[in-house]
């Protein structure tokens, strides 16, 4: 349903903003900061703070917190890099979100959406985006190279997000790809098991940094995450349910 909506927003989208008039634009684009190199840093927390008001899966989370405010506090709390959700219908967001926090953050931002197309990997950058997320779920090894190539070709780094085994080898290339996210939330049933980066850590290999996603809540998570090999993590919700998110960042950090 998520995907067949893209589509159409996509079309709609470069009806309004040719992808050439964009294209055009993003030669007087800044440059991008590197998610892969922020996550290595040893003086940050490895934390991506994600700015999401709503989910399918947990419908409204926080319907008030500003993205001005609550973006530049997750930074200020030691947040190594942010995610901000752009997609309207499903979560909330918009792509104002992201250009606001571009304009008081000085960290990788991260976009996220569900890409499928090249034209929203031009918007990406134009709207200040320093990565995007590819989801092997819903993209062939051939998109995934594709969808990469341009992105990389643009200074935007690709985290590509798998849920198992079988996504990884069928998607994961050096050409497209930065860093893997292992998403421990079933796309299927939205069942959270942090077992699954856990069991998946060992199959990535070590030239991309790896990210584990969702379900993230303790420090202890993050402890024993770490100690299997991951550098970035993840977390929206357990942020976003308080009413100042950024608070409940900086006791995490
Ligand atoms: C954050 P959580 O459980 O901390 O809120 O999860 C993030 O991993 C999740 O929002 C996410 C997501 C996605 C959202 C992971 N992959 C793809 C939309 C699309």
């Amino acid at each position: 349903k998520i995907i067949a909506h893209k589509r159409r927003e996509v079309a709609e989208r470069q009806g309004l903003v040719p992808a050439k008039l964009l294209e055009r634009s993003l030669s007087f684009g800044s440059q991008p900061l590197s998610l892969r190199k922020y996550l290595q840093r040893a003086d940050l927390s490895g934390i991506i703070a994600e700015f999401k008001r709503k989910s399918p899966s947990k419908g409204i989370i926080n319907a008030h917190a500003p993205v001005e405010r609550t973006t530049l506090g997750y930074m200020q709390a030691g947040a190594s890099a942010l995610s901000v959700l752009t997609d309207t219908e499903f979560f909330g967001g918009k792509n104002e979100d992201l250009t606001i926090a571009r304009r008081f953050n000085f960290c990788p931002i991260l976009r996220k959406d569900f890409v499928i197309d090249e034209y929203q990997i031009l918007e990406a950058k134009s709207i200040g985006a320093d990565a995007v997320l590819l989801i092997a779920a819903v993209l062939s090894g051939e998109e995934v190279l594709r969808l990469g190539r341009l992105a990389k070709s643009l200074g935007l780094e690709v985290l590509l997000e798998i849920h198992s085994a079988g996504e990884l080898e069928k998607t994961l290339h050096p050409d497209a790809v930065s860093l893997v996210g292992v998403n421990n939330r079933n796309l299927h049933d939205f069942s959270v098991s942090l077992d699954t980066s856990g069991e998946l850590a060992q199959r990535i290999p070590n030239e991309y940094v790896k990210v584990t996603e969702s379900g993230l809540t303790t420090a202890a998570d993050i402890k024993a995450l770490r100690a299997v090999g991951y550098q970035g993590f993840l977390i929206g919700e357990t942020f976003m349910r308080h009413s100042r998110p950024e608070k409940a960042c900086a006791a995490l950090v």
